[in-house]
């Protein structure tokens, strides 16, 4: 009796060892990964070469970037009661997911590295990449995994932004998932506020401020807290800046700021909340619009978006896509604000149609699974979006009684769609 307890208690011993390094590694062998990784070689692929233009590669500059080193400081560009802040010292931890395609190795590896140098080792769960068919093969993901705790996995052709995100997230094991893109730089005591309004209340989404990184000099700038994400009916996304109302009101800049819409790149948002709203809308492709599909989900499904001051995160800001989309970049765009329109707007899509008349007759795909979606989750309308959430996008119009009369009218072109 004696001794099969002593073997059950070993054996827990064992089991409880075996799970604690499966979720952790200590502090030496995270040293020991971190000088292990061949910067050198990692970075001497695909380096910019005196006589080329240094934009061509990635639509930044290359040469800038690579002269740049990984674990270069920041400023600290919060506000200053940021640092008075207190957050509980049992946090959740997440897991960080990163796409990329065709990424240079100097920001892919900045990205990386200023996560492992700037966030506390336990709140990291792991480090998940996908790299999304990039040109060069399987290399990117071999040498990256030598860092502490990265994953990585690689599709076998191009899926874009979101079907890469929802094969990092199948993966995933943390209770919360952390969004990253793959030209960023965390700033001091970045995840603490973020895991922080999670941990209260699962169903908030949550974002960083979006510092700058310059694409010229790459130059790390300070981004005005006193903004939130906005759009016009085209769905096009814009930064807006708080209304003088909305700023007379936040009598503490360190308070978060909701917003009707997320700019996409960077959020957290916890794992079983992301899983029960549907995840993505795997039928979208490449790029874009996908931050409308999320933000409207969100609201009317019961949670809500937000800002938060104290968390900032740098992106490098690019004036085009270096990569190609297979079907046209307007054509993606407009396929993919299109299902978004279809499925959540409701009659308010003709605003949409009517700002983007190039989006009529333009094929969508099968949106059934996703208006099923909408009606499990027993959504809200797309006016009650409009009311509570985002009164401020003009749709005075669809209440008049002239506007009646053109909204009926475009209801009948609707037909036409
Ligand atoms: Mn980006």
């Amino acid at each position: 009796m004696v001794d099969l307890f002593i073997v059950l208690t070993a054996s827990c011993i064992f089991l409880f060892l075996t799970a604690l390094t499966d979720f952790q590694i200590s502090d030496a062998e995270w040293e020991d990964m971190l000088e292990g990784f061949d910067e050198r070689s990692y970075l001497s692929a695909r380096r910019w070469k005196p006589g080329d233009d240094p934009y061509t590669l990635y639509a930044f500059n290359q040469r800038e970037s690579e002269r740049i080193p990984s674990d270069r400081a920041l400023r600290d560009t919060r506000h200053y009661r940021c640092t008075t802040l207190h957050y509980d010292s049992e946090l959740p931890s997440t897991s960080i997911i990163i796409t990329f395609h065709n990424e240079a190795r100097s920001t892919l590896l900045r990205t990386i590295k200023s996560v492992l140098n700037r966030t506390p080792v336990h709140l990291i769960y792991e480090i998940i990449l996908v790299d999304d068919f990039s040109d060069d093969g399987e290399l990117d993901c071999q040498l990256l995994t030598k860092l502490p705790k990265v994953k990585c996995f690689r599709n076998n052709k191009r899926e874009g932004l979101i079907r890469s995100r929802v094969r990092g997230t199948d993966a995933a094991r943390a209770k919360v998932l952390t969004f990253l893109d793959s030209h960023c730089e965390v700033n001091k005591d970045w995840l603490p506020p973020l895991l922080q309004r999670i941990k209260e209340d699962p169903s908030r989404v949550v974002s960083p401020v979006i510092d700058i990184i310059n694409m010229d000099t790459f130059a790390y700038v300070a981004a005005s807290a006193d903004l939130r994400g906005g759009f016009d009916w085209s769905l096009h996304f814009k930064w807006e800046q708080l209304s003088p109302e909305q700023r007379a009101r936040r009598t503490d800049p360190t308070q978060p700021i909701k917003t009707p819409i997320i700019a996409g790149g960077l959020f957290v948002i916890d794992r079983a909340w992301f899983n029960h709203l549907g995840k993505y809308d795997t039928a979208m492709d490449i790029w874009g619009g996908e931050n409308f599909e999320i933000s409207f989900r969100v609201w009317q499904c019961g949670g809500s978006l937000e800002i938060l001051p104290c968390s900032r995160v740098g992106h490098v800001f690019r004036k085009k896509h270096p990569y190609v989309f297979p079907e046209g970049n307007a054509n993606t765009y407009i396929k993919n604000t299109r299902r978004t329109a279809e499925v959540w707007m409701d009659d308010f899509r003709l605003f949409y149609y009517s700002a983007r008349p190039a989006a009529r007759g333009k094929s969508y795909g099968d949106i059934r699974s996703r208006v099923e979606l909408r009606k499990k989750l027993n959504c809200k309308s797309f006016k009650w979006y409009l009311d509570n959430v985002y009164p401020e996008l003009n749709h005075w119009c669809i209440t008049s009684d002239k506007a009646q009369l053109g909204f009926l009218r475009s209801k009948t072109q609707l037909q036409q769609l």
